[in-house]
């Protein structure tokens, strides 16, 4: 079924599917169509199943097909799925955000990650008047032109188009610095700092397997943004209502001006948001002049599903739980590499975690790129083989749910230590 299934969609959909990481490219192999998921676990459409540590990419922090949101899809697709007027979700859910996260004062729910960071970009420039914009190698803030960069030579430069389709001028106003290096930042901003609208950073970084910021990093990056009168925008698509109910602004104490959202908020449906101080939001049409609009924007059975979610969550605040989970499986996960003679470390931080196949917990994507991806793919088809499904890039992060508890991290460290002594064969 799978195999026709693949041929089906290699035919009429590019690459075979709707977005690139899905492709199972990044380890040497094709994917597996899924049939459905229950708590911790997929089922192909073989019938084979999986320990879940994708969860669709970060979103099902409460497993999949979670009673409380499954309840409350229900009963809002019985009024209806769309009407393209304000809706009770909606308020309840902006209220919910402005109350866990006290930095967002104002937020616009809109339909992606991508769509928030560049709308988010659009008001920071609108605010200071400047067009420049500073991100760090390996984060990603989805696919809009600005954002499609890579660093250039040298250690801090201007960006160039990572993406054929991306002009010069979309990506020209694009700075690059390699994360966790204060250094670079400082000689961006000594250079151009009265261009720079915002630095955009993934406070903790997930797109490049899981980086940590070093201790005073993003401080730094308040302080330096604060002194140049430039923004500092945290992506928390990813670590929202993920590392920690707050996110990781609350975790680490920074107050970033603007947030952008996703992914958990959604409750597994289409939902990004971007907001943050109250004098910037209130520059977005209709209150002010920039334009950012969206047809199924806060759309009644995405905020159903958001709302569900984040009431749970906020009732019951499972993070330490989720961190103790995600720990035990990078760390098992780690030492069984090493047992079977792969260097590789493991860390987690909140329900999000990554496992290196490397000496050393890497501090930058530069560093993350030393990591063995060739023992890396062996070991992800093995784990797969043994009914484990982990990110299919060395350059992704995992995630738990609260659907995960002993029984699935005792699976995943027995599969680990055979696919482990695969992987170790070559
Ligand atoms: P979306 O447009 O995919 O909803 O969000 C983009 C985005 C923005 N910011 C951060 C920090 C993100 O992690 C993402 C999307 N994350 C990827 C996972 N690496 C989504 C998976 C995919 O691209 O299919």
């Amino acid at each position: 079924m799978s195999a026709d299934l693949w041929s089906r969609a290699l035919a009429v959909i590019p690459g075979g599917v709707n977005s690139p990481v899905r492709s199972f490219r990044g380890v040497g192999s094709t994917p597996f169509f899924v049939a459905r998921g229950e708590g911790a676990y997929l089922w192909d459409t073989e019938g084979r199943r999986y320990v879940d540590y994708v969860l669709s990419w970060g979103p099902l922090i409460l497993g999949h097909a979670p009673r409380v949101v499954v309840e409350a899809l229900a009963a809002q697709l019985a009024r209806g799925t769309s009407y393209g007027t304000p809706t009770e979700g909606e308020v309840e859910l902006a209220e919910r955000i402005v109350r866990l996260m006290p930095s967002i004062e104002m937020v616009r729910l809109v339909n992606s990650g991508t769509e928030a960071t560049i709308s988010a970009l659009r008001v920071a420039r609108a605010a200071t008047g400047r067009a420049g914009m500073l991100k760090f190698t390996g984060c990603y803030h989805g696919h809009g032109d600005a954002f499609l960069v890579s660093a250039g030579s040298g250690v801090a430069t201007l960006g160039l188009p990572d993406s054929p389709g991306v002009s010069k001028g979309a990506a020209g106003d694009t700075g690059v610095a390699p994360f966790n290096d204060l250094d670079a930042v400082e000689a961006v901003f000594k250079r151009q700092g009265d261009q720079i609208a915002a630095v955009f950073v993934e406070p903790v970084i997930g797109n490049s397997g899981l980086i940590e910021p070093m201790p005073g990093f993003l401080q730094g990056l308040r302080d330096i943004t604060h002194r140049h009168g430039a923004l500092l925008v945290f992506d928390e698509v990813m670590t929202g209502f993920r590392v920690a109910l707050g996110g990781a602004q609350a975790r680490f104490g920074i107050t970033p001006d603007l947030t952008t959202l996703g992914k958990v908020i959604g409750g597994g449906l289409p939902v990004g948001a971007y907001g943050g101080r109250r004098d910037l939001m209130e520059r977005v049409a209709p209150a002010g002049p920039v334009y950012q609009a969206g047809t199924l924007s806060g759309n009644p059975l995405a905020t159903a599903a958001g709302n569900a979610q984040l009431e749970w969550l906020e009732k019951n605040d499972p993070y330490m739980r989720l961190e103790q989970v995600a720990k035990k499986v990078a760390d098992g996960i780690a030492s069984a590499a090493r047992d079977a003679g792969i260097p590789a470390v493991g860390a987690a931080v909140g329900s999000m975690f990554g496992v290196f196949f490397r000496e050393g917990a890497p501090r930058s994507y530069e560093e993350a790129k030393t990591s063995d991806t060739k023992a890396f793919g062996r070991f992800h088809r093995a784990m797969l083989e043994r009914g484990v499904f982990l990110a299919p890039s060395a350059f992704e992060a995992g995630f738990v749910s609260t659907a995960h508890g002993d029984a699935e991290v005792s699976f995943t460290l027995a599969a680990a230590a055979e696919a482990a002594s695969v992987a170790a064969r070559g």
